[in-house]
């Protein structure tokens, strides 16, 4: 029983620090996307762009999109914008049908902390 309880505190013990090194950094976090969160759009958006509060390491940085229950469509890895480092742009090189879509992304800060996130747009383009 003792060694029950010790090992699920250090399971929980375990979880709590992954979960702060993973979501809790105090100066990058996502600010704004296109398409937004929950949006409809009307056109195939020709890119998912994401506005960080500060221009994150791009070696640790990825953004994948997904038709919603489908596989990452295969797309060229997304860049830092030229002229603002903070703003992540990934192009979509392909026409969406219209549907469901997420955004998968993972972002890393200068100090290293990784931050991730997803959220879903919808693509109808049919009146
Ligand atoms: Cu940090």
């Amino acid at each position: 029983m003792a060694g029950w309880i010790r090992d699920r505190a250090v399971v929980l013990a375990t979880a709590t620090l992954t979960t702060a090194g993973v979501f809790v950094c105090a100066h990058l976090s996502l600010e704004a996307s296109f398409p937004k969160k929950d949006e409809t759009v009307s056109i195939s958006p020709p890119t998912v762009t994401l506005w960080f509060t500060e221009a994150p390491q791009m070696a640790g940085t990825s953004v994948r999109l997904l038709p919603k229950g489908g596989e990452p469509l295969d797309l060229e890895p997304a860049t830092a914008q030229e002229d603002d480092s903070s703003v992540v742009v990934l192009d979509v090189s392909e026409t969406l049908a219209d549907g469901d879509y997420e955004v998968m992304w993972r972002a890393m800060a200068q100090d290293g902390h990784t931050i991730r996130g997803d959220f879903g747009f919808t693509v109808q383009t049919a009146r």
